[in-house]
């Protein structure tokens, strides 16, 4: 294609690229590495100073990542057979390196601008190009344009009263400072007991002199089970990975070791339904969360059960019953595994601590922030640094710092008014030659990330390939296609127990955000209709 977006240039400007894609995480890199394998001339503009997309922003003590190796890498083997982890779940720095290692195996950086926040994209209808503006004032033509900034992109920050007032020091954890920050000694207080904020606590409670966790909502968090992991074992598992990796794609955990008992957990014997609940927690991870029965989220009965057992074993960790209600409650907060369950190592035993004071915002509301410290309806918590693990807006928020027009002169947010509409969560009404990966209304937060990279990932670089075969400029999603997608993403969610818990895969994170399923919660479901999508010649789309 590169030679046909060429021609359309004016010959005072530079030839068209074939795409630009948008962020340098794990969707970013497959798509430049397949799409210059496959001959497209390709850019990726990623707005930090090296790859890794969220891992190179999640700098703070303690950040890893929940999905376990191998299962949380690229199935290329001219990548994995002489890259070997350290540990089970590695944390940012690791992975950091990690990124590294791909870019050097894959010669990324050649065609990566980094330093380069992308802050507005238009259609040019005539040429059907997409015109690229970066925060430096650059632009840049490209025939279409993938945006893969991952889910986390937008960290949400709350209105908490007084906040800007605050003398001390305060960082939310995708914003850490990349010369890091010491905590050593400090009175440290931590709003939000989410997945960054179970991480960071872990880390702070052993090195504060008073740590005080200001928790909303109970985190019905799961045992990770990290393990250092040496070379020998790898280079002895490696001979596995290439089925392992096939495996990967057709569970519908997205993990190749992770599967679940498709009976209802209600029905199954009790000794029996204890013993699978026992080995899945065992095991660690996300096992008891996707790898016990598989009607866990869609079942309120079969729920409640999996509620139980993971009260009674987070409670026997806990030594003050006066935290119970509070930590793990009696009756569920909501169902559980609706929110994302985070995995912990040690993060009920901080509890433990002499150092650690719990403040249950529910019943102690936070009032204020002053310059020294947090008001609550108990009195000022002095302070010296306070931590913001708060969360993100996720999928939707990030696209919103682009400034994206599409044919109506709309932004993607004025079309979305009324409900996310995209097709396949891939294409986007009024945007042609736009494809998102990762994004809002695809299976992203239930599927493990390299896995939905290289599967959803090969929907795009098939669907240009097979453009520039018949010679085509544009491709546009329906308004209609758009509609059925959105309300087949409705019907799913009311299949299942998801709308019932406040959590960001429903949007109810970010006050004022519209409350919807964000996300394709049937992952091998949703790979089928791509495949199904693509054999058929892209229905639901106009090509052109
Ligand atoms: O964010 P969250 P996160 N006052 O939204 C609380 C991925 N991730 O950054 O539950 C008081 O889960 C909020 O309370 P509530 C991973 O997929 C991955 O922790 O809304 N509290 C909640 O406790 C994860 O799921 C890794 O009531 C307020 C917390 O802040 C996703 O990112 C590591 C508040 C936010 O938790 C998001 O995780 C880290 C307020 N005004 C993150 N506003 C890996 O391991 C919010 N909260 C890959």
């Amino acid at each position: 294609m590169t030679s046909a977006a060429s021609k359309n240039a004016d010959s005072q400007q530079p030839a068209a690229l074939d795409a630009i894609i948008i962020g340098a995480g794990f969707n970013g890199v497959y798509q430049l590495h397949r799409l210059r394998q496959e001959g497209f001339s390709v850019k990726l503009m990623e707005a930090a100073s090296g790859l890794g997309g969220i891992w190179h922003w999640n700098r703070y003590p303690g950040a890893r990542v929940d999905s376990h190796i191998p299962n949380y890498e690229f199935s290329m083997p001219e990548i994995w057979e002489d890259w070997n982890w350290t540990e089970r779940f590695p944390g940012w720095e690791e992975l950091c390196r990690y990124f590294e290692h791909v870019d050097k195996k894959l010669d990324l950086s050649r065609d990566i601008q980094f330093n380069t926040r992308v802050t507005a994209a238009e259609f040019d209808n005539d040429r059907n190009e997409w015109q690229v503006s970066t925060e430096s004032g650059e632009t840049s033509r490209a025939r279409f344009v993938i945006p893969c900034i991952g889910f986390a992109a937008k960290a949400h920050i709350p209105q908490i009263k007084g906040l800007e007032s605050f003398k001390g020091i305060s960082h939310h954890t995708a914003h850490w400072p990349k010369e890091q920050c010491s905590l050593a000694g400090k009175r440290v207080g931590v709003i939000g007991t989410g997945a960054s904020g179970v991480q960071v606590i872990q880390e702070t409670a052993k090195v504060a002199g008073h740590l005080t966790i200001f928790q909303r909502t109970p985190n019905l968090a799961l045992p990770m089970e990290q393990r250092q992991l040496d070379v020998a074992g790898q280079q002895e598992a490696k001979k596995e990975y290439p089925e392992l990796f096939r495996r990967r794609t057709e569970t519908e955990s997205t993990f190749f070791d992770i599967t679940a008992d498709r009976r209802a957990a209600h029905e199954v014997d009790e000794a029996e339904r204890l013993a699978t609940y026992e080995a899945a927690w065992k095991k660690g991870g996300f096992n008891f969360w996707a790898g016990t029965f598989t009607d866990t989220l869609t079942n309120a009965q079969s729920n409640r059960l999996s509620y139980d057992f993971w009260r009674d074993k987070t409670r026997a960790r806990i030594n003050n019953p006066e935290l119970f209600e509070s930590l793990a409650p009696t009756e569920p907060p909501h169902p559980f595994g609706c929110k994302r369950p985070s995995l912990e190592q040690t993060y009920y035993e901080v509890y433990n601590q002499d150092n650690v004071d719990l403040v249950n915002t529910k019943t102690t509301p936070i009032l204020e922030i002053t310059p020294t410290g947090i008001r609550t309806e108990a009195g000022e918590v002095e302070l010296d640094i306070i931590i913001l693990a708060t969360g993100f807006d996720t999928s939707t928020g990030g696209l919103s710092q682009i400034d994206l027009r599409g044919t109506d002169g709309k932004s993607m947010q004025e079309g979305w008014t009324d409900g996310i509409r995209t097709h396949l969560g891939i294409g986007v009404p009024h945007f042609p030659n736009l494809l998102m990966l990762y994004g809002a209304q695809s299976p992203t937060a239930f599927c493990n990330g390299p896995t939905c990279a290289e599967l959803q990932g090969e929907w795009v670089v098939n669907c240009l390939s097979a453009m520039r075969d018949k010679q085509q400029m544009r491709i546009e999603t329906t308004a209609e296609a758009a509609e059925i997608w959105g309300q087949e993403l409705e019907n799913i969610a009311n299949m299942t127990l998801l709308p019932e818990a406040d959590s960001w895969y429903m949007g109810a994170n970010i006050p004022g955000k519209r409350r919807e399923l964000l996300y394709y919660p049937m992952v091998q479901h949703y790979l089928s209709r791509c495949r199904e999508n693509e054999a058929q010649g892209y229905p639901g789309f106009i090509l052109s």
